[in-house]
């Protein structure tokens, strides 16, 4: 994949960006293999609870924590795969800025339930309040975050409003997101909503900022890998960025020198971070 201006442009515009094909069929289907062991392994034991992973559980996060992996080269393909020298271009080239990496996630179908999604924007998990909020969002060079999904499986499962990532909302989309305690949060009524015709191999990067959401259906396979990145400026401390087995002893031996370089420059932002703690409440 080559980065272009045009990325940038409709990044700027839009707060997302599809691009078909940046992985191969191939690539796509080995790391389905691989998805779909992590899973398995997730439900029996989820490594950072000690516990099985929650049953309607949709996700998995920090998918190259090692007791993922039997196979250490499963490991590695993973984080090659959110390295890859035009991944880290084109992340570098729609924020604008030196950037690091924060964490990564599998998204997959669920075994029970079944969840249109709620609207969100990642902003409210991290400021509860309104006003703090909107700071932010109406600021937003103050969060230059891209998380940067590959299908591994075609899938329809996300949806964005485009535009939303550099404004308030408006009062019908603040009923939608937060109103009556997210009562209405689910709502396929979302103005603007775009929902993302993803193939096999492509990548689909948005601003969290935005308002998105992702959809968990039992009947609808889904292995979306996705990789979150951000402004090296910053060291969010938090649930995402806790990652200690980052400093087991050859944990990146074997990447190529460029991933090995960019997840060094990640144990070096967050190493303090992993041996003093605070150890962050899991979510
Ligand atoms: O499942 C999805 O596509 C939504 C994911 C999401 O909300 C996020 O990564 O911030
Ligand atoms: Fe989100």
């Amino acid at each position: 994949m080559k980065f272009t201006p045009e990325m940038k442009k409709h990044w700027d515009e839009n707060g997302c960006i599809h691009i078909p094909g940046v992985i191969t069929p191939e690539l796509a289907a080995r790391l389905e293999k691989i998805c779909d062991g992590i899973i398995e392994r997730f439900k029996t034991l989820n490594p950072e609870t000690g516990e099985p992973g929650k049953e309607a559980a949709n996700q998995v996060r920090k998918i190259e924590h090692p007791d993922y992996h039997e196979n250490v080269d499963d490991r590695l393909l993973i984080m090659e795969t959110l390295a890859a020298p035009g991944i880290l271009e084109f992340v570098e080239g729609i924020i604008g800025k030196e950037t690091r990496f924060l964490t990564s996630t599998l998204f997959h179908d669920i075994d029970i339930g079944h969840s249109d999604g709620g609207w969100h924007r990642d902003t409210q998990f991290i400021y509860p309040d309104i006003d703090e909020q909107k700071k932010m969002i109406t600021a937003p060079n103050d969060l230059a975050d891209a998380q940067v999904m590959i299908a591994l499986v075609p899938s329809e499962d996300s949806e964005y409003v485009p535009g939303s990532h550099k404004r308030w909302d408006t009062p019908e989309e603040i009923e939608i997101r937060l109103g009556e305690y997210g009562k209405n949060s689910e709502s396929n009524e979302m103005p603007g909503a775009k929902r993302m015709k993803l193939e096999i191999g492509d990548l689909f990067a948005f601003n969290p900022n935005g308002l998105h959401r992702g959809r968990y259906h039992t009947d609808k396979r889904r292995r979306t890998i996705m990789g979150s990145f951000g402004d090296i400026a910053q060291t969010p401390k938090f649930f995402f960025s806790y990652q200690p087995w980052y400093l087991n002893e050859g944990f990146l031996d074997g990447l190529s020198d460029e991933a090995r370089a960019f997840y060094q420059l990640y144990i070096n932002k967050y190493q303090d971070f992993w041996h003093n703690g605070p150890v962050p409440d899991y979510v």
